[in-house]
């Protein structure tokens, strides 16, 4: 089933404009290629043909984005976003390494010819073919894209549909939208969203409505990234939300440079823009391409330093509010006991875990990476992920939306229910608000928003939910990070031998002590995290445990 003569010369052409750069290796990795914007045209262009393959194995539409979320300004990245409009099915990572680093348009074709005949798809040009192309606001996004088209247009009956400067997870939720025949375009995204936000607000108890918060307004820094731009056009369809947005790229800022969520949260200090003016308000940060969120505080004469608000308390104030609604709902066992689950990483905090537990939820825990939270959590009739980075979002099973649609079918619109009735509609309006298709901050925003209005809390109320416990993340530099694996979800090192049993017994010696190491899945280090009962103790835990990475694996060990 190899391909036609057309189909050959199309993909020798136009592959021989994309020889990829000499002496370096890529690798898909957690989540795209990324690297310097000038090593990536070749790849950009081989994962518009994947993208297309893609498309064309699963008879539906495919989507590709170009960003490098967090990273600095000059790199850029690719990745793409499967018919369901979640991350790139995993056992075709290997192929797309292996398209990535073909040497020549030899190479490449053959590799193709292979694939496609491994895998029984027919590139007879018939039926969907179709990929819908994003990139963020980096400068070097524009050529990359171009290059993208290029690839997908070089499978024969291939559309490429450039739908310009978009967030990562708008371009995910509008694959999704269009492969379920639902309107699919930016201005569906944000009439969904700003909607059901309504219709939270709508529901609020009236007891509630009128809000505590310390301040009504929440002020957001975009990372000088498409995020704060698209958050704009989004708040002027909430009348119920004032938005403050900084660093939104439009004020001369560089792109996640001393702003943007990981900064915020890695660093524990204010962004570029806020400063003690802002003490006590309710302050939120975006990544560069908006799928990360997490809140912070600027405390009185913080000197810089803030209280970090992370996707750990996003989650446990998901997890209480959508806790509070099925408990309305099952209260005459009407939808069967719900399943409702929670995922986190070993980067929880172990206080986070603790307070999940104590609600007598089932805590799950899934390798760092959002593809296999994602993937935890579709298990669930409503499933909660969320990285500490503030990556993650609600998943509703279909069977649970319906049952929630038929009955609230029934209730009339406006006519004022009873609690389950409500509760119901509560639901629904968070399975359309909540992003399915992956972590969105738009949506994440909204939500915290209408639940912090609905509970009456402050931010600072929400925070003391619990005390993190004091962590410390260090990385290491080792000859080989590959030589370390891991099992159980990354808490356990297997190899090398000895190395778990040396951390074992160093994390012993600190009261409320865990610590465990991990390879990078997008640096060349090994990651180090270490948590204990006061700050000092988990440096303190940390450093060691570095210390004991570097013996077995040392830049000089062979
Ligand atoms: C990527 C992942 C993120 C993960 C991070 C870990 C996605 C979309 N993004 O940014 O979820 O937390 O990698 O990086 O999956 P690390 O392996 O370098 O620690
Ligand atoms: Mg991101």
């Amino acid at each position: 089933m190899t391909m036609n003569e057309e189909q050959h010369s199309l993909l020798l052409n136009s592959s021989s404009r994309f020889i990829p750069p000499q002496g370096v290796k890529l690798s898909y990795g957690t989540a795209g290629f990324r690297a310097d914007a000038s090593l990536l045209p070749s790849t950009v262009f081989r994962v518009g043909i994947l993208a297309a393959l893609r498309s064309l194995k699963t008879r539906s539409v495919t989507g590709l984005m170009i960003t490098a979320s967090h990273n600095q300004v000059s790199d850029n990245g690719v990745k793409v976003a499967d018919p369901n409009g979640g991350m790139l099915s995993q056992h075709w990572e290997p192929f797309a390494d292996a398209l990535a680093n073909a040497p020549s348009p030899q190479h490449l074709i053959l590799l193709i010819n292979e694939f496609v005949e491994k895998e029984g798809i027919s590139m007879d040009g018939a039926g969907t073919l179709e990929v819908l192309l994003g990139r963020d606001t980096r400068p070097s996004g524009d050529a990359l894209l171009q290059a993208a088209k290029q690839g997908v247009t070089s499978i024969v009956g291939a559309v490429a549909t450039d739908l310009g400067i978009l967030t990562t997870p708008q371009l995910h939720w509008m694959v999704r939208a269009r492969n379920k025949g639902m309107k699919a375009s930016e201005q569906d995204y944000f009439e969904q969203l700003s909607s059901s936000f309504r219709c939270l607000v709508d529901l609020i108890p009236t007891e509630k409505s009128k809000f505590n918060g310390v301040n009504d307004k929440v002020v957001v820094d975009g990372a000088n990234g498409v995020g704060g731009v698209k958050l704009k056009d989004l708040g002027k369809l909430l009348n119920a939300l004032a938005i403050e947005v900084r660093n939104s790229s439009e004020d001369g800022g560089v792109l996640n440079d001393g702003v943007g969520a990981d900064y915020v949260q890695k660093e524990k200090v204010v962004p570029h823009g806020f400063g003690s003016k802002d003490a006590g308000i309710r302050c939120a940060s975006l990544d560069g391409d908006a799928d990360r969120l997490v809140y912070f505080i600027v405390p009185p004469e913080s000197s810089g330093r803030i209280d970090l608000v992370d996707g750990d308390k996003i989650l446990s104030l998901f997890a209480l509010f959508i806790r509070e609604q099925l408990s309305f709902l099952n209260e005459k066992e009407d939808i069967n006991q719900a399943r409702l689950g929670v995922v986190q990483t070993a980067y929880a905090n172990g206080a986070s875990t603790n307070y999940l537990k104590q609600l007598g939820l089932e805590v799950n825990f899934t390798p760092t990476g959002v593809k296999y939270l994602h993937e935890k959590a579709a298990e669930f009739d409503i499933g909660i992920y969320f990285e500490a980075n503030g990556h993650g979002t609600v998943l509703f099973s279909e069977s649970f939306v319906g049952g929630l649609e038929a009955r609230t079918n029934k209730i009339a619109s406006g006519s004022k229910g009873s609690e389950r009735e409500k509760a119901a509609l509560r639901l629904l309006a968070v399975s359309k608000l909540i992003n399915q298709a992956v972590g969105d901050a738009l949506s994440g925003l909204l939500l915290v928003e209408v639940i912090l209005q609905h509970m009456g809390w402050s931010i600072h109320r929400w925070n003391d939910l619990y005390h993190d416990l004091p962590s410390r993340q260090l990385k290491v530099k080792v000859a080989d990070r590959t030589a370390v694996v891991t099992t159980n979800a990354e808490t356990v090192v297997v190899s090398p031998p000895g190395l778990q049993e040396a951390i074992n017994e160093e994390t012993a010696r600190y009261p409320q002590g865990r610590c465990f190491v991990r390879p990078s899945g997008t640096e060349d280090v090994v990651r180090v995290y270490a948590e204990a009962s006061t700050q000092e103790t988990a440096d303190t835990l940390a450093n060691s445990v570095a210390r004991l990475v570097d013996q077995f694996l040392g830049s000089n060990s062979s």
